[in-house]
């Protein structure tokens, strides 16, 4: 959370310089873009710009909301927020790119309510709003005028979304004066009110959106946030290549995001039930870290831990892939709607999963993944650190783990695409070592550890092989953009 006064250009090229640790024209034409923009919208200088960058997880997909660690890097790009007070009592929100609707919201926190039917962009500043003034303990007296710019490319899993709802709240707080922000405060409350839009969420993107630190991955843990340094090793270059499969995961949140963490939420109960709790107790039980305690109290099946592919807790416990609805309401002694009716965005998920007649919850398959995935982010990390390995061997190991990600993702956890299949396909034949989606799925972007030496020939490759295919398929031609962010991200977009 870099800060600085700003009065003069001059102080603003040596802002740039600072925060994106590389001097760049585009960067700083960027700023001026949206100050000169806020100027002629609003007819005033803005008073404040907050900061917020996107990331790439690197390993950890699905398991924030379980409670456990995940391994992700900030990327250069951002979403910048120019804000300023207004001379009435509204908060006006418009975006200096075409296509955003533009729309005002009342500055009382208490009267705001988000449509999460008809989803708007507007929803993830509310939500910032709502979740600044909550951490301020205030609200502002007068209304505000807001201008936001972003180039994290929407629907990536490169979590515009969180850049957005950081950027606002960071903004917000800066405007109501609230002093020294502690980083780890504004990632907890920024996860928090993230949720507004309808989105059960787990911490990482705020996390490392707030706690990112320049040419540095971070392993994050939750309750509470924290972050430790994680070193990559040499040669290890992260390229990220977009599917261009639009993810669009606030509006198919209960058929999707929403319904894993339910679907995680009834594994737990289930497991739960099975290692001697109560029914109550069990249906208490919200994620499956909570049970991993249990397991360590009561399990005394044969040995091996609950974590890790071989979960034997998991696969004597949970004998059948799919348990339906109704069995899972007999077993649990209550109806699912009744279970779940304190958590709005999770019963829509049950409601939609059962008006679909989906025919039951794979809940085998999502704990197999859930601690499978949770145990190579602490092997991906000890790869890191190892002091025995060579960097030869830790870039095979973190291939590795990656390669098991996606597989665990795509099979375990269906959160993979025929488009990010294929992306992942390309990548690996094009040179890459190991290869992934990252992010929430359902499209958006893959990974991909490429050798230092092969990134050209590799990008080359992709390009010819899966965006020349692309364009041939849908008749057109993607804008693309290579960018660098220090020494180990590539970022490639289609841009808008
Ligand atoms: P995306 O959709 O990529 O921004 C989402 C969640 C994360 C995490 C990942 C999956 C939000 C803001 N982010 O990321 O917390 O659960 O999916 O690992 O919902
Ligand atoms: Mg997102």
């Amino acid at each position: 959370m870099a800060d600085g006064t700003v009065k003069t250009w001059k102080d603003l090229d040596r802002f740039v310089k600072e925060v994106y640790g590389s001097p760049g024209k585009d960067l700083y034409d960027r700023y001026v873009a949206l100050i000169e923009g806020f100027k002629e919208k609003y007819g005033k200088a803005p008073e404040i710009i907050g900061r917020s960058p996107g990331r790439v997880n690197l390993i950890g997909e699905h398991i924030d909301y379980e409670g456990y660690s995940v391994l992700p890097m900030a990327i250069k790009q951002d979403t910048i927020v120019a804000i300023s007070e207004s001379g009435d009592d509204k908060v006006h929100v418009a975006n200096l790119r075409s296509g955003f609707s533009e729309e005002d919201f009342d500055i009382d926190p208490a009267a705001l309510v988000a449509d999460t039917v008809n989803h708007s962009w507007v929803n993830y500043v509310m939500a910032a709003y709502i979740g600044a003034c909550q951490y301020a303990g205030q609200r502002p007296t007068r209304g505000l005028n807001i201008l936001v710019e972003g180039q994290v490319p929407h629907g990536s899993g490169l979590s515009s979304s969180s850049a957005l709802v950081c950027a606002s709240a960071l903004a917000f707080l800066a405007m109501s004066h609230t002093g020294h922000l502690v980083g780890a405060e504004v990632a907890q409350f920024t996860a928090e009110c993230e949720k507004f839009v309808g989105t059960e969420s787990g911490g990482m993107d705020q996390a490392i959106s707030i706690m990112g630190e320049l040419g540095m991955a971070k392993l994050v843990h939750f309750h509470p946030i924290r972050t430790e340094d994680v070193t990559l090793p040499d040669g290890a270059i992260f390229v990220i290549a977009n599917s261009l499969a639009v993810s669009q995961k606030a509006v198919s949140a209960a058929k999707q995001y929403n319904l894993r963490v339910v679907e995680c939420r009834l594994a737990a109960a289930l497991l739960g039930l099975r290692l001697g709790v109560s029914k109550d107790k069990a249906r208490e039980l919200r994620t499956l870290r909570e049970v991993e305690d249990l397991v360590r109290e009561k399990w005394n099946g044969p040995k091996g831990s609950v974590m890790g592919a071989e979960s034997e807790v998991v696969r004597k416990l949970l004998d059948k892939k799919v348990y339906t609805h109704g069995e899972l309401e007999k077993e649990l002694d209550m109806e699912l709607e009744d279970m779940f009716a304190g958590n709005p965005s999770q019963l829509a998920s049950i409601k939609a999963a059962h008006d679909r007649d989906v025919g039951g919850f794979n809940l085998r398959d999502r704990a197999m993944h859930v601690y499978s995935e949770a145990a190579r982010v602490l092997e991906f990390k000890a790869a890191c650190d190892s002091p025995t390995l060579t960097s030869e061997q830790q870039l095979e190991e973190l291939a590795r783990l990656m390669d098991d990600s996606h597989a665990s993702c795509r099979d375990l956890y269906n959160c993979s695409c025929d488009e990010l299949d294929e992306l992942v396909r390309v990548c690996k034949k094009a040179g890459a070592r190991g290869s992934r989606l990252t992010g929430a799925g359902w499209g958006g972007c893959t990974v991909s550890l490429v050798p230092q030496d092969k990134v050209e020939q590799f990008i080359a490759e992709v390009k010819r092989e899966y965006y020349m295919a692309e364009v041939n398929r849908k008749g057109g031609l993607p804008k693309e953009e290579v960018k660098k962010d220090g020494k180990k991200v590539v970022l490639w977009e289609k841009d808008g």
